[in-house]
């Protein structure tokens, strides 16, 4: 299925190349985050990218040099694309779309967790007007809310949406393509199923 991500937050190297390698013909791409990173090391993005486009869930968030600093150094593992935050301001975006080379950089517009409509989401317009601007290749918004979902899918212009928040966090893959996410990021209803490409192949059939 051309618009799952696959957030495989898994530990085990094991059971992730397992599940990497199963579904990895099913989706658009792997993603992963901190826990796989300082449990694996940062050489799993390369075994990683042997199977599929590998995302690397960083979110970035520092001072336009730290920024620069640590796009270096990830860029050494060639992931596909690179989440960074938007809400640390302009400079700060700008500096890992500039450092990034060919690496395609995800930035933040908005998050899944209740907690981001206290400080984050009502900010989304100014955030993803900024990642236009600065040329990111795609933004994050909410595929269990639908509303906040719809709005920034008006907003986007050329960017690509990455939802998550769909599955263990109460989002529908349907509803969530239907307001306007380009791809849905989906982790544990993925890594936590006995039968992890039936279950891809089955919202496949939902759509
Ligand atoms: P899950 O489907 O198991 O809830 O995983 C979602 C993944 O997306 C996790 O890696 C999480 O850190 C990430 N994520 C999120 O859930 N909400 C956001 O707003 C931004 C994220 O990157």
């Amino acid at each position: 299925n051309h618009k799952i991500v696959a957030s495989l937050d898994i530990t085990d190297e094991k059971k992730l190349i397992s599940i990497a390698e199963e579904i990895s013909n099913s989706v658009f791409a792997i993603k992963i985050n901190w826990p796989t990173i300082l449990s694996l090391g940062k050489s799993i993005i390369g075994k990683l990218s042997m199977f599929s486009k590998v995302i690397c869930d960083l979110k970035i968030a520092d001072i336009p040099n730290t920024n620069r600093l640590i796009i270096e150094q990830i860029s050494k593992e060639n992931p596909w694309a690179v989440i960074g935050h938007l809400f640390p301001g302009p400079d700060s975006m700008k500096s890992l779309v500039d450092n990034s080379g060919e690496i395609k950089i995800i930035g933040v517009a908005s998050m899944s967790n209740p907690g981001s409509n206290v400080y984050l989401n009502p900010n989304f317009e100014n955030l993803v007007s900024d990642a236009i601007t600065l040329g990111c290749y795609g933004i994050v918004a909410p595929g269990n809310d639908y509303e906040l979902l719809g709005k920034i899918s008006r907003a986007k212009g050329p960017l690509k949406i990455f939802s998550p928040g769909v599955g263990a966090q109460g989002g529908g893959y349907k509803k969530a393509i239907s307001s306007g996410s380009d791809y849905v990021i989906i982790g544990r209803s993925i890594y936590e199923n006995p039968e992890p490409l039936k279950y891809i192949m089955n919202l496949e059939g939902e759509n």
